[in-house]
C-alpha cells in the first residue's frame, strides 16, 4: 500500500480489499461472495462491531436482507450496504459523544 494514502485512503483500500480477500475465487460467478464465505467473513471480521455472527440463522437472516437482486451471492454494491448500515450507527454514536461532551460544565475545546 502506498505510504502516501491519507488515513481515509487506506480505509476505503481496507474495505474493498476485504471483500475480494472472500470472493469465491473458484466459482464460475465472478465478483461475488457465497454464502459460507460471507458467513465467514462476518465471523472473522465483524465480530466486535456485530453480535450473532456465529449463529447461522442470524448470518442468514443478514446474508437474505442484502442479497437485493436475490442471486444467494453477496456483490460489492450489497457488501457496501452491510458497511453503511455498520458505519451509520456508529456515526450517531460519536455525535452522540461530542454531544455529551460540549454538555459537560468546564470543558474546554
Ligand atoms: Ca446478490
Amino acid at each position: 500500500m502506498a505510504d502516501c494514502y491519507t488515513e481515509l485512503e487506506k480505509a476505503v483500500v481496507v474495505l474493498v480489499d476485504n471483500f475480494y480477500k472472500y470472493v469465491s475465487r473458484h466459482s464460475l460467478v465472478k465478483n461475488k461472495i457465497s454464502k459460507s464465505s460471507f458467513r465467514k467473513m462476518l465471523q472473522r471480521e465483524l465480530n466486535h462491531m456485530l453480535t450473532d455472527t456465529a449463529n447461522r440463522k442470524a448470518a442468514d437472516k443478514l446474508i437474505q436482507d442484502l442479497d437485493a437482486n436475490h442471486d444467494g451471492r453477496i456483490s460489492f454494491d450489497e457488501y457496501w450496504t452491510l458497511i453503511g448500515g455498520i458505519t451509520s450507527p456508529m456515526a450517531n454514536l460519536i455525535r452522540q459523544q461530542e454531544c455529551q461532551q460540549e454538555q459537560q460544565p468546564g470543558s474546554s475545546s
